[in-house]
C-alpha cells in the first residue's frame, strides 16, 4: 500500500488528508502493538467535495439515523483494517478526541468566535470525519505549506458572524440552548433550511461554501441530536 493508493480512494469519497502527526509523549492515541511508533493520519473535507459521494451513498439513502457518522466509520473501518492501524473519530463521545487540537498541529488554522477553526483557504467550511493511527513506517507525504494570508483574519473582522445570529447565541460563548429554541420556532426555519446564519456570515472561505442540501442536512442532524436540549 503506498500513500499515494490511500489519498488516492479518499478523493473518490471527496475526502482529503489534512495532515500526518507523529506521536509525542503526550499523545493518548493508542499505541499499535509490536508496529512501533505510531503516526495520526488526519482525514476530512474541504469545501462540499464529500457532498456528492456521500448522498449517493447507502448511508445516506436508508433513511436511518448518523447516516454521516455511518459513512465515516464503514471507510475508515475498511482502511484501519487493511493497514493494520486504528480508526478514531470526531463523534461517540464524551470522551471526545480532540480533533481540534490535532488539527491545529497539521494545518495553519485559527480559533474563531463561533468554536470552529478558521482555514486559510477554506474559512469555516472544512471538518473532520475521522483519524487512522498508523505505523510510521508506512510512508507518509510531506503536507504542502498552508497559504498564510487569512491567519488570524478573526483578529481584523468587526465579528460579522456573532452579529449575524438573530438570537445572539454566539454573543458570550455560545450558547446551545438559546440557539437550539430557536430553531424550534418558526423564525428558525432559515437557519434550519439555509443553514447557520453566523458561519455563513463570515467572508472567508467564499469558494467553499456548502451547498443548500448539504447545509440543510448537518442543520438537521444538529438539531436532532440536541432535541432534548430544554429551552
Ligand atoms: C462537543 C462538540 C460540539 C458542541 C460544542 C460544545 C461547546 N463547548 O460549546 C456543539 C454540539 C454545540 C457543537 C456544535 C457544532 N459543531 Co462541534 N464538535 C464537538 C466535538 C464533538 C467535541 C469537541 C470537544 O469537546 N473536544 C475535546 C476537547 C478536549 O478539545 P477542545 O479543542 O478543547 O474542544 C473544544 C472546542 O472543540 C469547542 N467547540 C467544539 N464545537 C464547538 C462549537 C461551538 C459553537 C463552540 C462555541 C465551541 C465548540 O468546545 C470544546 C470544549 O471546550 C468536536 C469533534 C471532536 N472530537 O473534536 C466537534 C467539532 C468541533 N464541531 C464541528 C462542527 C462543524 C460543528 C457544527 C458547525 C456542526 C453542525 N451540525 O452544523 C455545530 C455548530 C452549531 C452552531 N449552531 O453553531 C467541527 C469543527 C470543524 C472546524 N471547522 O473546526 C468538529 C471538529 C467536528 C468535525 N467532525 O469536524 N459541537
Ligand atoms: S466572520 Fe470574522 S470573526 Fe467570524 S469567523 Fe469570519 S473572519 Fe472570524
Ligand atoms: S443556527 Fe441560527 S440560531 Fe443557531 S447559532 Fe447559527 S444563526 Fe444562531
Amino acid at each position: 500500500m503506498s500513500a499515494t493508493e490511500l489519498i488516492h480512494d479518499l478523493s473518490q469519497h471527496g475526502l482529503v488528508l489534512r495532515g500526518v502527526l507523529s506521536a509525542t509523549a503526550a499523545d493518548t492515541w493508542p499505541a499499535l502493538s509490536d508496529q512501533g511508533p505510531s503516526c495520526l493520519w488526519l482525514v476530512g473535507t474541504v469545501g462540499p467535495a464529500m457532498w456528492a459521494p456521500f448522498s449517493a451513498s447507502p448511508e445516506h439513502r436508508d433513511g436511518q439515523p448518523d447516516a454521516l457518522d455511518r459513512w465515516s466509520a464503514r471507510i475508515a473501518t475498511h482502511w484501519a483494517h487493511r493497514l493494520q492501524g486504528h480508526a478514531l473519530f470526531p463523534f461517540g463521545g464524551p470522551p471526545h478526541w480532540p480533533f481540534q487540537r490535532w488539527a491545529d498541529r497539521a494545518e495553519a488554522l485559527s480559533p474563531s468566535p463561533l468554536g470552529l477553526r478558521l482555514h486559510p483557504e477554506h474559512g469555516l467550511w472544512h471538518a473532520y470525519r475521522f483519524a487512522l493511527v498508523l505505523p510510521q513506517r508506512i510512508p507518509a507525504p510531506v503536507p504542502a505549506p498552508a497559504p498564510s494570508a487569512a491567519v488570524g483574519a478573526c483578529a481584523m473582522c468587526p465579528s460579522r458572524c456573532v452579529k449575524a445570529c438573530p438570537v445572539g447565541a454566539h454573543d458570550h460563548g455560545f450558547d446551545l440552548q438559546r440557539c437550539v429554541g430557536h430553531l424550534r420556532t418558526p423564525a428558525g426555519r432559515t437557519c434550519l433550511e439555509q443553514g447557520c446564519q453566523a458561519r455563513a456570515a463570515c467572508p472567508e472561505g467564499a469558494g467553499s461554501v456548502y451547498g443548500t442540501a448539504q447545509v440543510a442536512f448537518h442543520m438537521r442532524a444538529f438539531a436532532a441530536h440536541h432535541a432534548g436540549v430544554s429551552d
